[in-house]
Formats: C-alpha cells, sequence, structure tokens
C-alpha cells in the first residue's frame, strides 16, 4: 500500500477557487475519477476528481479553503499497482479541465452593418476544452438588452461542471442564437451583438486581456512511476457522459449559487423545477417569497429558538409544534400594527429569560399600615419641598437590607461561578407609553429615602419620555416590579437577567388580621419574589421574603 497525495489539477487560468462541498470522508474507499470535492470561482462550479483507486487515510482542506492547482485534496492508502502506475483514464488521454469560464473571450466576428458607425458582432463560444457538446441550462440575455463586455450571456453543464460563458464585447443583443437546452460546443454562435464600430475593432485585443479565465486544455500530468513510497499524481478530470449531478450539492449554475450565498439562502432547502432538478432562478425567487411571507421555514429558523435557548444554557425543544398561522380575517376584522422598538427589544429579552431561567414565585404579605402612615404623615409634613414620598422608596431600602443578610440574591451565574456585588444598584419596572423599561437606581444603599424618591421620580420621567440613556438602564443586581399603584393581588414578575430574583408588589389593602385577641384591620402589601433556581433554594427564598416584609412591617430593623 502506498500513500499517495491527491492534488488539484491543472484547472486552466482560474485561481483561487473556493471549495464549497467535500464529497468524501476518511475511511471512504474511492474509484479513480470519482469526485472528492467540489470548487467554485464566481463563474464557474466542478469537481475536482481521483486519479487513484484507493482508501481516503487524510482530507487536506475543508469547505471554505481556497485552492489552486497543486492544492493538496487528500491523501490517498492507493493499492500498490494502482500507486505504481496510475490508472489509466488519468495517465492516458490528455482531459480537459471543464474550467472556469472560456479561455479567452468568446470569438467574435465583425460583421458590415448598414447603421452608420455600428457593426454587428456574432459572439461564439471559446475553447471551452474538451467539451464537444454541452446543454444550456441558462440564457442570460434576450433581443434589446445592453449587455458589457465580459458579462454572462448563457451558463452551460457538463456532468461535472457548470460555467457561464461571457460576451467578448459590449454592445446590444440584436439576435439570440440559443435556446435553453440546446447542445453547443467550440464555435456555436450565441448572440449577434450590434456594436459601436470602434468597439467593435478594438474588441478582439480588450477580450484577449480580460482576465476571463481560460478553458485550458490541460493533460494531465500523469506523473512517472516513482520509485519512492510516496507518489504525487495529478487528478485528471473525468470523461463527460450527462448523468444526474453527483454528491450532496444542489444542482444549480455557479450565478444561482452566488445569488443564494448573498440572499444567505440555503440552497440544498431550495426544490429545483429545471431540468434534472436544477434550480432555476424562479425557484430561488418563489423560495425567498416564500420565507418572507411566513408560509415557511428554513431549518436553520425552526432550529433557531431552542438553538439560542441551549446556547444560553437551556435546553432544546425537539418535537416544539410551530407557532400556529391563523388568518384572522375568517373570523371577523382585524388591524395590524407595528410593535414599537423598546416591545420588541424587551420582548425578545423577556422570552430569553423566562426559557431558561428556572423561575419559581413565592407569595407573601407584608404588614404595612404603620409605614404607610409615617409615609402619609412624611409627605404632610414636606409637601413643600416637592419630593413625593413613594412606598417603592422604601421598598428600595429594605431590598439593600435583604441583600446584605442574603448575598446570594445579589449574584449572577457565570457558568459555574456565581459572581457576588458588592454593590446595590435596583431596578425598577417603569410602565412607559412605548412599553416596559427599567431605569435603574445606583448604589441605592448609599441613599436616603428622599433622595431615593427624587432620583426614582427623574428616572421614571425620563423612561416615559423616552430620555433614559444605556448607563441609567444596567448594572442592576435586583428589581422591584411594582403594580401597586394600579391593582391586582399577585403576578409572576420574570427575572431580569443577568440578575437572579424580582420582587413584584401589588396594591396594598386593608384585610382582617388576628392579633390574638381579635381580628383588626391592617394594610396589607401583597409581594411575589421570583427567584432562579438554579442559585437560590426555596427555603432562602422564604427568608428573603419573610425578613423584607419584617423591614415593611417596622422599618427600625433596617437600621439593626
Ligand atoms: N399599594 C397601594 N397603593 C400604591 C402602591 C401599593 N403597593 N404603590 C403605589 N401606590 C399608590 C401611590 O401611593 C400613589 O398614590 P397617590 O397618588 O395617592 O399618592 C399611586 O399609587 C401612584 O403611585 P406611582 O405609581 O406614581 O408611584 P410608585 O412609586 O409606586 O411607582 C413607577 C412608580 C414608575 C414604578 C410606576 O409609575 C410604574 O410605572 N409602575 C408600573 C411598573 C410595571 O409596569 N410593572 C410591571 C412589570 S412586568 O410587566
Amino acid at each position: 500500500m502506498a500513500l499517495v497525495d491527491i492534488k488539484v489539477p491543472d484547472i486552466g487560468d482560474v485561481k483561487d477557487v473556493a471549495v464549497i462541498e467535500l464529497l468524501v470522508k476518511v475511511g471512504d474507499t474511492v474509484k479513480a475519477e470519482q469526485s472528492l470535492i467540489t470548487v467554485e470561482s464566481d463563474k464557474a462550479s466542478m469537481e475536482i476528481p481521483s486519479s487513484a483507486e484507493g482508501v481516503v487515510k487524510e482530507i487536506k482542506l475543508k469547505v471554505g479553503d481556497v485552492v489552486n492547482e497543486g492544492s493538496v485534496v487528500l491523501v490517498l492508502e492507493a493499492a500498490g499497482a494502482a500507486a505504481a502506475a496510475p490508472a489509466p483514464a488519468a495517465a492516458a488521454a490528455p482531459v480537459a479541465a471543464p474550467a472556469a469560464a472560456p479561455a479567452a473571450a468568446p470569438a467574435a466576428a465583425p460583421v458590415a452593418n448598414p447603421n452608420v458607425g455600428m457593426t454587428s458582432v456574432e459572439v461564439t463560444v471559446p475553447d471551452i476544452g474538451d467539451f464537444e457538446s454541452v446543454s444550456v441550462i441558462e440564457v442570460f440575455v434576450k433581443v434589446g438588452d445592453t449587455v458589457k463586455a465580459e458579462q454572462s450571456l448563457v451558463t452551460v453543464e457538463s456532468d461535472k461542471a457548470s460555467m457561464e460563458i461571457p460576451s467578448s464585447h459590449a454592445g446590444v443583443v440584436k439576435e439570440l442564437k440559443v435556446a435553453l437546452g440546446d447542445k453547443i460546443a467550440k464555435g456555436s454562435l450565441l448572440v449577434v451583438l450590434e456594436v459601436a464600430g470602434a468597439a467593435a475593432a478594438a474588441a478582439p485585443a480588450a477580450a484577449a486581456s480580460a482576465p476571463a479565465p481560460a478553458a485550458a486544455a490541460t493533460t494531465a500530468a500523469a506523473p512517472a512511476a516513482a520509485p519512492a513510497e510516496r507518489q504525487v499524481p495529478t487528478a485528471a478530470l473525468p470523461a463527460h457522459e450527462p448523468t444526474a449531478p453527483t454528491g450532496n450539492l444542489p444542482h444549480a449554475s455557479p450565478s444561482i449559487r452566488k445569488q443564494a450565498r448573498e440572499l444567505g439562502v440555503p440552497l440544498a432547502e431550495v426544490k429545483g423545477t429545471g431540468p434534472k432538478g436544477r434550480i432555476t432562478e424562479g425557484d430561488l425567487q418563489d423560495f425567498v417569497k416564500r420565507i418572507m411571507s411566513g408560509e415557511q421555514q428554513t431549518t436553520a429558523q425552526k432550529a433557531k429558538a431552542p438553538a439560542a435557548a441551549a446556547a444560553a444554557g437551556g435546553g432544546a425543544f425537539p418535537g416544539l409544534l410551530a407557532w400556529p398561522q391563523v388568518d384572522f380575517t375568517k373570523f371577523g376584522p382585524v388591524e395590524r400594527k407595528d410593535l414599537p422598538r423598546i416591545k420588541k427589544i424587551s420582548g425578545a429579552n423577556l422570552h430569553r429569560n423566562w426559557v431558561v431561567i428556572p423561575h419559581v414565585t413565592n407569595h407573601d404579605d407584608a404588614d404595612i399600615t404603620e409605614l404607610e402612615a409615617f409615609r402619609v404623615a412624611t409627605n404632610k409634613e414636606n409637601e413643600k419641598s416637592g419630593v413625593k414620598v413613594t412606598m417603592l422608596a422604601f421598598m428600595i431600602k429594605a431590598a439593600v437590607a435583604a441583600l446584605k443578610k442574603f448575598p446570594d440574591f445579589n449574584s449572577s451565574l457565570d457558568g459555574d461561578q456565581l459572581v457576588l456585588k458588592n454593590y446595590f444598584h435596583i431596578g425598577f419596572a417603569a410602565d412607559t407609553p412605548n412599553g416596559l423599561m427599567v431605569p435603574v437606581l445606583k448604589d441605592a444603599d448609599k441613599k436616603g429615602i428622599f433622595q431615593i424618591s427624587q432620583e426614582m421620580g427623574e428616572l421614571a420621567k425620563k423612561a416615559r419620555d423616552g430620555k433614559l440613556a444605556p448607563a441609567e438602564m444596567s448594572g442592576g443586581c435586583f428589581t422591584i416590579s411594582s403594580l401597586g399603584g394600579i391593582g391586582g393581588r399577585y403576578f409572576t414578575p420574570i427575572i431580569n437577567a443577568p440578575e437572579v430574583a424580582i420582587m413584584g408588589v401589588c396594591k396594598s389593602a386593608i384585610e382582617p388580621k388576628w392579633d390574638g385577641k381579635q381580628f383588626v384591620p391592617r394594610l396589607m402589601l401583597p409581594l411575589s419574589l421570583s427567584w432562579d433556581h438554579r442559585v437560590i433554594d426555596g427555603a432562602a427564598a422564604a427568608r428573603f421574603n419573610v425578613y423584607f416584609a419584617s423591614l415593611l412591617a417596622d422599618f427600625r430593623r433596617i437600621v439593626l
């Protein structure tokens, strides 16, 4: 057994072609002339075959690599005889590389034209190597079109390669001499162009200097039987017998592939309606339309939501049903409006947090009878100060004390570690005309109730006016979401990641409470603490809630 390097053969003037598909893997047994990889330039795609038979030991390149003549494709463990004497197909006949595009620009014959200053030029198929008869699979121009020199006129296809044939001249298409499905060869007339006289005369020179890649007829360099174990045969391109496309590569011309790449369309998911299942431009357009209208999803789109959750530490959701597509107009009149920008952003964050964080919510009540009386009295005393103290300011102070007592609540999860914070920035949910925002009150531990009330008022106003700076919404340790001014009893607030807990507050109400002798009216504040069960245990959450409520019940405890 000999190890042989299989290299990219002479592929004409084509330089720097990208590998777009690997057709074999390590361990595969390949035959001589079996296609190994597909490469693509901007004008053509072609398969590079093996020159020897054997077992693939190592693949030397990957999809996306740029290769040239001589680049090693793979190492093959070839049968002794095959290695010593390369396969006749590879060694014998000179074969033509189905090169990217015609060698020189297509041959063109100037013809006298009655229009003053205009000349008719016949654009024919240039030397395209050993292609005796290739099919026209795409026609890019029609009569009346203005074409530039080197603009592709048609795509032709053999069983192993497709290539675009460019125009040698700039001009206007007067006659189109080929149609889809026609078999053409070197010298076949493609179009008659009407070109400006000077351009026609200058064209051949310009065409000759044009950088169109050559369809160079290459002789497969059959290496002399080398005595060394490790030989380096050059791959030869195979004989051309029309067959269905090989490998998994979608059947499409280079220009369709290029368009698909630019649009981000996964070509393998596009159904081809052309001959032999070839993907046409119409197929590509239909696919894009269906995606844009929501009729269809790409595999990547279907996988996106669970993949994002998985990336964020959650699991995937195999078998999750697609979002219901309902034609609501069947049931009655409807209107549509775009989601405001803030809703789109906060919605995406809330969705991730809800899906990724294992939430648990503990409900409790705080007796705020005395605190509310104190708050009302304080506001009365300070009526002229212009600063109104709300219950939320007391809750922010209570949250700081509870975070100090239960440091795990003032943390963020980072892989297997907890990041414990020694600062106390408290976020509060603010309802704004554009949607939910969470301003952050910084260093709440260093501020008194009046300062907190004042800053909170300013931040809430900025939020409602849409004037919050990003810095005023970042760095939060813990969030309070108060619906107390609106109503309700309890709810399940969603944790504001990367925080690990959030306190939801609803409207306080007078309730009868047993004091050991009798029922007495007390002002009770409903609390709903959501916490991340990856970080916090139920017992700790219950203790946090009890402590938080006890601070509100007797605010003197805050200084203990
Ligand atoms: N129970 C009873 N009354 C309450 C209360 C409570 N828990 N909390 C506030 N109130 C009262 C206030 O005392 C005030 O009454 P007065 O006008 O008689 O003084 C009134 O409700 C309005 O208070 P407020 O809402 O203006 O002030 P606040 O400090 O309580 O809240 C802010 C400020 C910005 C948080 C609030 O305006 C807000 O936007 N809340 C909504 C938060 C939200 O949307 N959360 C949901 C997030 S999840 O989707």
